[in-house]
């Protein structure tokens, strides 16, 4: 609701091994509580939770907290509910396949993924040294993160146009 990144937040909590609990639902970006089925509203957030939760070592509850529209009667409500666990269950398959493509594996590590756990500070530097820092401009100048290249792989992957069920010829094929 907030317009935070719930992928961002869960990673926070989990790092700190504080994740005990979460609840699922959709949502259209910062507005009242839309609480829609997983899976509506942020797709690509929606993928990137999945993603997250999939390759954690979290093991604690996976929750829905959803809200039918008031236009469904008590078989919407069940297909609804139905559907929160469906589309769990269609991204999952998609980051599975997202975490095999040997593409993948090369863009994390353009991503620099492994230094993310390396302390930013040094052995022997401390707040002191900031003072008198002299940074390399052009190194710092060449540097790139490639996450956009990471975050279209995963597009292409929720798209339906990377993957073991992706177009072979044609049409979306990818260049
Ligand atoms: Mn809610």
């Amino acid at each position: 609701m907030a317009g935070l990144n719930y992928a961002h937040g869960l990673a926070q909590a989990l790092w700190q091994g504080k994740l005990f609990h979460i609840d699922l639902n959709g949502q259209h970006g910062p507005r009242y509580d839309q609480d829609l089925r997983f899976g509506a509203g942020n797709a690509r957030g929606a993928f990137w939770v999945v993603d997250l939760i999939e390759h954690s070592d979290y093991d604690g509850p996976i929750h829905f907290d959803f809200k039918p529209p008031r236009t469904e009667d008590d078989e919407g409500v069940w297909e609804s509910a139905a559907a929160c666990m469906r589309n769990w269950l269609i991204l999952r398959e998609k980051v599975r396949a997202f975490r095999a493509d040997p593409a993948v594996h090369d863009a994390l590590a353009q991503a620099k993924l492994d230094e993310l756990a390396r302390p930013t500070l040094a052995d022997g530097e401390d707040w002191r040294g900031v003072r008198h820092a002299s940074p390399d401009i052009e190194a710092l100048s060449v540097r790139r993160t490639a996450f956009e290249h990471l975050d279209q792989l995963a597009l292409e992957h929720l798209y339906g146009v990377r993957g073991p069920r992706a177009p072979r010829s044609g049409g979306a094929g990818r260049p």
